[in-house]
């Protein structure tokens, strides 16, 4: 690793995101394949969760929909079975998940993306990403203490950044 490249590295703004792999996700055995995804695209994992939700942070999570007519029934679904909770880091790493994850109907999901490659309903879309930088801070927050995240450089950053 030569210096140059060092120096250039730490002058990227790193962003972190937060993802959750939903109930579905989890009983239909796609943890491994989705993460995987994350780590091979180049994003760095810092905070990982293996849990069930409180009704409380599901109401939470999803406060902005609390007047749909789905909220209810959303709030259920995510209660209903554990989840998988992670903060990924990255450049540009909020609106690239958001690619990753695919449209919300993974009806209409493009091909590639995770909710394309492997749901069929709105209701059961596997995963969620959060939607904005600023989106990504609450959700962060709120999901995470600060000391469940780890901050640690890896070891490939030089051959993933120019
Ligand atoms: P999340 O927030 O889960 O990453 O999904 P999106 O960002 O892609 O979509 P969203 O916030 O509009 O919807 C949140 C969540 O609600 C479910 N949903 C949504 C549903 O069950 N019925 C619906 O009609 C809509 C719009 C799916 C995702």
């Amino acid at each position: 690793m030569n210096e140059d490249n060092l120096i250039e590295f730490e002058e990227i703004a790193l962003e972190r995101t937060f993802l959750a792999i939903k109930p579905d996700g989890v009983q239909r055995g796609l943890v491994g394949e989705i993460i995987r995804r994350f780590e091979t695209k180049g994003f760095t994992l810092v905070g990982l969760k293996f849990m069930n939700v409180t009704r409380e942070l599901a109401e939470a999570h999803y406060d902005v929909h609390r007047e749909r007519p789905f909220f209810t029934g959303l709030v259920e679904f995510i209660i209903s079975s554990p989840v998988v909770a992670m903060v990924w880091e990255g450049d540009g790493v909020v609106a690239a998940a958001r690619k990753m994850i695919g449209a919300t109907n993974p009806l209409t999901s493009e091909p590639g993306t995770i909710r394309g490659d492997f749901g069929v309903s709105i209701g059961r879309n596997i995963i969620h990403g959060s939607d904005a930088i600023e989106t990504a801070q609450r959700e962060v927050s709120l999901w995470f203490k600060d000391e469940e995240l780890v901050t640690w450089k890896p070891q490939n950053t030089t051959w993933l950044y120019e």
